[in-house]
């Protein structure tokens, strides 16, 4: 018996140095199964090793950005599936965090557990003027589980997190970036507007953007004078490279920088 061709799970399109990633599962709100999660992981695992990207966007078809963990997979899950599907998750978490380029989330709808767990692992949050973020896991009887109590109190303050996850209530896109959930508002179209952003990270020095995401992400939970400390050992480093030769020889000679990432 002949099996037909694999769902693509989720679309990959390159726009020259950044990755735009969608997940497609538009009827079901690009909820995330076990698929959905593989796939993006071998997709990260791809980029982790393509020397050419200098970005990745992460965004969702139709109306949601991801409306959470599948639902209906997890239905009949016993603790054990449980917690090997919250370890999937993290794991899609440090997946992000340890790519060297940066991750722009592009939320375009809804970011409802699970995806709004997905956002905030992103380096970046853009919400588009639909976009809708929540913690609704205790309407379903359970909490979030791919790292929402957590990412979400270090975004936001231990009282805003407890608000949004004991009541599972939504908030749209001024009012998570006026608590600090995403990062920037977009009006228009927040895919744009993520691969703009991401354009204008490309064109910065390829090894000072891996170093200040380095810089900021393994210190932000460091003490003050240990965080400081590593800085200035990212700092130092730049000059062993050409990239910073080359920045601030274009700038004294006004002309554009050409970066070569070394
Ligand atoms: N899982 C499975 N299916 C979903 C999900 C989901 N999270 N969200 C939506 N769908 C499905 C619906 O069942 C529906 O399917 P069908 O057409 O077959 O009936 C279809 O998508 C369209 O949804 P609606 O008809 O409900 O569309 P509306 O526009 O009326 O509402 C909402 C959109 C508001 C997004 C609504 O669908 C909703 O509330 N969805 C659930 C949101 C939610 O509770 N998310 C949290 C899930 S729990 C979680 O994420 C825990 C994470 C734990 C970590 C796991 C590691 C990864």
């Amino acid at each position: 018996m002949s099996t037909g061709p694999a769902e693509v799970l989720v679309l990959r399109e390159r726009h020259d140095a950044v990755e735009l990633l969608t997940i497609h599962r538009p009827k079901a709100m690009n909820a995330l199964n076990s698929g959905v999660m593989a796939s993006l992981s071998g997709i990260l695992d791809d980029l982790a090793s393509d020397d050419a990207i200098r970005a990745v966007v992460i965004t969702g078809s139709g109306k949601a950005f991801v409306a959470g963990a599948d639902i209906a997979q997890m239905r009949d899950f016993g603790p054990a599936q449980a917690e090997e599907f919250a370890t999937a998750g993290h794991a899609l978490g440090a997946h992000i965090a340890a790519l060297q380029v940066p991750v722009i989330a592009a939320v375009n709808g809804f970011a409802l557990g699970g995806g709004c767990e997905l956002a905030m692992a992103c380096d970046i949050v853009l919400a588009g003027e639909k976009a809708r973020f929540g913690q609704p896991e205790v309407k379903l009887g359970v909490i979030p589980g791919f790292g929402g109590t957590q990412r979400l109190t270090r975004r936001v303050g231990v009282g805003r997190a407890l608000d949004l996850c004991l009541t599972g209530r939504m908030v749209g896109a001024e009012e998570a970036v006026a608590m600090g959930l995403a990062d920037r508002l977009v009006e228009g179209d927040v895919v744009q507007e993520a691969l703009k952003a991401a354009e204008q990270i490309a064109a910065n020095g390829p090894v000072a953007v891996r170093l200040a995401k380095r810089a900021i992400l393994e210190n932000a939970d460091a003490d003050l004078s240990t965080a400081l400390a590593a800085e200035k050992s990212l700092f130092a480093l730049c000059f062993s490279t050409d990239d910073q030769s080359e920045g601030m020889a274009a700038f004294l000679d006004k002309r554009p920088a050409e970066f070569t990432g070394e």
